[in-house]
Formats: C-alpha cells, sequence, structure tokens
C-alpha cells in the first residue's frame, strides 16, 4: 500500500508585472511585482515514493521524460530539491491543469508550486504545512524553493493579494500576502484566444528584457505605479487601480515588443478586444478592465458584483469565445490517502 500526498495551488495573475531578472540562477527579479492568486485555476499535483532508478512524471496524462518539451523545467526542478537530502529518491508524479498550459494562464506558477509542495510532502510523508514546517520547509522556504523553479509560482503558495519584494540582495528577497482573499473579491474572467503553447517561452523573454531601451525608465518609475496600486488595494478602489493594470500590461507588452528579439505574444484580435473592452467601459460604466500576461489570452479583472454584466456582455461581443471564470483565492492546500483505499 503507497500513501499518496496531493498538492493543490492556484495560478496567479500579476497586477504588477515580474519581468525581466538580476539574475537568473537565482531568480533574482528586476523589479518587486504584486499579484492575486486565483481559487479554481489550479494544478493538482499526485507524488508518492516509487522503488526505481529515476522518477516517473505524467502531466496530463501524457508521460513526461527529460526529453519532451515539458520535460527540462521539471527535472530540473525535481534534481535541485533532490540535491536537499540524500534521502530524496525517486517519485512516481502525476499532475493535472485545471486550464490550458503554456499561453499565458501563469501555469508554470501553479505547476512548480505544486511540484515544489507535492514532492517535499511525499519525501516526508507530511500532509500538512505545519508537519512541514518540523521538517524545515515553513512557507517561506517552500515559497523560496518554488521561485527556483519558476519565478511566479513563489507567489502562488500565498493567499489573497500577494507581494514579491524584490530587496538589495538575490537572498534576502520577500514574498507575502498583503491582504488575504477576503479583503476584496475580486473577479478574473479570462477570454481564451489561443490555447497553444506559445513560441517564444517567458524565461527566454525574460533574458531579453534588458535590450528594450524601455527596460530602465520603467525600472526607475515602478515604485510610484506599485505604491498606486497598494493604496488602491486598501481602500478598494477599482477606478484607481483598473488603470494601473491596464498601463502596467501595456507597458510590459511593449517592452517585450522593443526587445531584441523583439517578441510578440498576441495578434490583432487580442488587440481589437482590448480596444473594445476601454470603449466599452466608457459607454456602460461598468468598471472592468484588462491585463495580459506572457500571451495572447486577456483577463478582465472587476469586482464579484459586477460579473452577471461583464459575462453578459462577453456573450454578445464574443460568443464563440471560451470563458474561464475565476476569483480571488486563499492559496494552496495539501492532503494525502492511501492509494489501495481510493480506488
Ligand atoms: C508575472 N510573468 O509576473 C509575469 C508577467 C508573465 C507575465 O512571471 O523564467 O514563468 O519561470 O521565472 O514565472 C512568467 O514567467 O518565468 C511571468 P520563469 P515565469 O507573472
Amino acid at each position: 500500500m503507497s500513501h499518496v500526498f496531493q498538492a493543490t495551488v492556484p495560478s496567479n495573475i500579476a497586477l504588477l508585472k515580474y519581468w525581466g531578472k538580476s539574475c537568473e540562477q537565482s531568480q533574482w527579479p528586476a523589479n518587486s511585482s504584486l499579484s492575486i492568486t486565483l481559487s479554481d485555476l489550479c494544478t493538482v499535483t499526485k507524488a508518492q515514493r516509487l522503488d526505481a532508478s529515476e522518477h516517473q512524471v505524467t502531466v496530463g496524462d501524457e508521460l513526461v521524460n527529460r526529453e519532451h518539451p515539458l520535460g527540462s523545467k521539471i527535472f530540473k526542478h525535481l534534481d535541485r530539491l533532490q540535491k536537499l537530502s540524500p534521502d530524496y529518491g525517486p517519485l512516481k508524479i502525476d499532475s493535472h491543469n485545471s486550464f490550458p498550459a503554456g499561453c499565458g494562464i501563469a501555469s508554470s506558477a501553479s505547476g512548480l508550486g505544486a511540484l515544489t509542495l507535492a514532492c517535499l510532502a511525499a519525501w516526508h510523508q507530511a500532509d500538512n504545512f505545519a508537519a512541514l514546517e518540523q521538517h524545515g520547509y515553513s512557507l517561506e522556504r517552500l515559497s523560496e524553493l518554488a521561485r527556483l523553479g519558476s519565478g511566479s509560482a513563489c507567489r502562488s503558495l500565498h493567499d489573497g493579494f500577494v507581494e514579491w519584494e524584490r530587496t538589495e540582495t538575490s537572498e534576502s528577497q520577500k514574498v507575502k500576502s498583503v491582504y488575504p482573499a477576503s479583503h476584496w473579491q475580486l473577479r478574473d474572467t479570462i477570454v481564451l484566444f489561443s490555447d497553444q503553447i506559445k513560441k517564444v517561452g517567458s524565461t527566454e523573454a525574460h533574458r531579453a528584457a534588458w535590450s528594450s531601451p524601455l527596460f530602465a525608465p520603467r525600472l526607475a518609475s515602478l515604485h510610484q505605479r506599485l505604491a498606486g496600486m497598494r493604496e488602491a488595494i486598501k481602500n478598494q478602489d477599482i477606478s484607481i487601480l483598473g488603470p494601473l493594470i491596464e498601463q502596467e500590461t501595456l507597458e510590459m507588452h511593449s517592452v517585450i515588443m522593443s526587445a531584441e528579439p523583439s517578441v510578440r505574444y498576441f495578434g490583432l484580435e487580442t488587440g481589437e478586444f482590448l480596444a473594445w473592452v476601454r470603449q466599452t467601459r466608457e459607454r456602460t460604466g461598468i468598471p472592468f478592465y484588462f491585463t495580459l500576461d506572457a500571451g495572447p489570452n486577456v483577463h478582465l479583472i472587476y469586482e464579484d458584483h459586477f460579473h452577471q454584466e461583464v459575462v453578459k456582455l462577453l456573450e454578445q461581443k464574443c460568443p464563440e469565445r471560451p470563458l474561464l471564470s475565476d476569483r480571488i483565492g486563499s492559496g494552496p492546500s495539501l492532503t494525502s490517502y492511501d492509494e489501495e483505499r481510493s480506488n
């Protein structure tokens, strides 16, 4: 009988983006970022000890080895985690996303976050956060390890509104919840323009950021936008937060497009849709705002009580487009069960 450890880690959407790295190896971001942790868009990863010479990894029912396109990030992270203790042997790992991966819905955030949690839980036979902490893995430490797997993953382990503070050295960076999800009921409805895996991955595009002439001025001025966002969140004022997140999105994509190599993550349809959001907001007075990750899919951020009205507008505008409906959430969970009993 084998004990299975299951981690559920939500995705997150950055309001102030992590874009560019001061040090890739230690995952030291060029700037602080601010996100909301989501609720239903998540990765569920199961891990159990395996009597074998290599990990056995499946993602969405597909066997993933070191040569698989998804394999390099996963196995690199597994190798990194295994170096923490000689007792960490091979694992059977099974991972499922509740949403399409690799197209700008931060699947690496939830995926690498869940991988970190599930593996450490299985190695230590720990099915709750207090037990993991007893083995030296506080939430802070887990978040640090998840960050090494994928930068944005460190924010997904925390509740609600989350700040990843850059700080002056790579070792001192901090990630913390600044307000819990219960502080302000925000919605994130994603309009799906593509579920294809993007051609240029985030890690490569992060690297190019420094070559954009817009990058240095962006870094010099970001503290103002961050302060504005913090204040708007504190006051639950969407009329202040919304324009700031739209400006931030357009600035990040301007950096990406003006870098060398230049990358364009969204096409005409997304561009036209962003213009429609602004026109429709003006026409109807419904305060909904856009943000994008490094991909073509549009996240619409608004207060919970406007949900029905926003969905109605979207059904009229683009009835053929799938919508992924989510809201701010409170972070990861961990559980375990006996494999025999579940079958
Ligand atoms: C973010 N993104 O703050 C930004 C905004 C996408 C757009 O972090 O190289 O997958 O694994 O650290 O975290 C996507 O990049 O990159 C990202 P790595 P990651 O969410």
